[in-house]
């Protein structure tokens, strides 16, 4: 066991006081983006001092899965037992939706001898949004070129520079043993991925998915990309058409590759019948089961018509023209 320990820090942090915190992060930030604006930094650190609220997160509560809550003061120490794992899977997959940022010192850093002459000893992350937001602002500062008022080379130079130190993202893979300060506008669920399925514990035990088993539903797609492709991790079928996830998307990526159908779709051709098999109403008021793929195992065998073609003779006639058609006349093999 290391012998720095989430205690030490906390004590380092509370000697530090959490305005002095405050004002060290504020130059880590002052610092990192390069700011000329003391205005800013001030507002800044004034907004600091009204957050009032802190927590630590054990490294034993970051690997069971815990919530780092919104416009809160946190910092979480990695389980070192882990190499690395990526932002993403351990904050919970909102960096497109939610403004977060925060500062990760280096496995076994002594937060006690910090000497900021001798520069940061860590790494800042941005959260996609926070990185989409600094660069709006910052090019709403920006003096407007127009047709009879265009930049000089210089002046693209100067300002693709300040882009870069706007947006100043360092750290996408956090490594065991870092400790991190973060502060998010909304709540996020931290953990690690045992199952290595894309999610962490937090998240898993929030939407109901197991945490030892990166396939929860059994249907051939991992929990995570279920989760990030929006089909149910839970539930084999996700779109009722009788043909499973796994069937649909054939090789498990989340995507409608050529040649698929669509999981999160019924008719992904739109010709009106189902990708596999569904109960529907006739005309008639008559229930049957009708759909393209009968035998449902993802290929157009001799007697269905293509979910993945509108017409399948290219006729330019639907699929479900002569198949409804046929069902009306009350056929037994339509
Ligand atoms: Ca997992
Ligand atoms: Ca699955
Ligand atoms: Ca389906
Ligand atoms: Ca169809």
């Amino acid at each position: 066991m290391p012998s720095f320990s989430i205690h030490k820090l906390e004590k380092s942090l509370r000697r530090l006081t959490i305005g002095g915190l405050a004002v060290f992060l504020g130059l880590v930030i002052y610092g990192s983006v390069g700011s000329d604006s003391p205005a800013g930094l001030q507002a800044y650190l004034s907004q600091k001092r009204q957050d009032t609220g802190w927590k630590v997160l054990t490294e034993e509560q970051v690997a069971s899965g815990a919530t780092i809550p919104g416009n809160m003061n946190v910092v979480f120490h990695v389980p070192y037992d882990i190499d690395e794992i990526d932002r993403e899977v351990l904050l919970g997959h909102k960096g497109d939706t939610t403004r977060y940022w925060g500062y990760c010192f280096p496995a076994n850093y002594d937060a006690s001898i910090t000497d900021r002459r001798s520069g940061l000893p860590g790494l800042l992350f941005l959260s996609e949004k926070e990185r989409k937001v600094r660069l709006e602002a910052e090019k709403a500062r920006q003096a407007p070129f127009s047709l009879v008022n265009l930049p000089s080379k210089e002046q693209i130079d100067r300002l693709s520079e300040r882009h870069i130190g706007i947006i100043h993202h360092q750290l996408d893979v956090f490594e065991g043993g870092m400790l991190c300060y973060a502060m998010s506008e909304q709540s996020l669920a931290i953990g690690i991925d045992p199952d290595n399925d894309g999610l962490n514990n937090a998240l898993e035990t929030e939407i109901g998915t197991a945490i030892d088993n990166p396939d929860t539903d059994s249907d051939g797609i991992t929990d995570g990309v279920e989760f990030l492709h929006r089909t149910n991790p839970l539930v084999r079928d996700s779109d009722s058409d009788g043909l499973i996830d796994g069937i649909e998307d054939a090789n498990w990526n989340g995507k409608v590759d050529v040649g698929e159908t669509d999981p999160r779709t019924w008719d992904s051709d739109r010709d009106g019948l189902c990708d596999g098999m569904c109960r529907i109403r006739l005309s008639n008021n008559q229930q049957v089961f009708a759909g393209e793929d009968k035998n449902l195992n993802g290929v157009v065998d001799q007697g269905e018509s293509d979910p993945r073609k509108w017409s399948t003779p290219d006729n330019g006639i639907s699929d479900q023209i002569p198949y409804m058609k046929c069902l009306l006349a009350g056929k037994g093999n339509c």
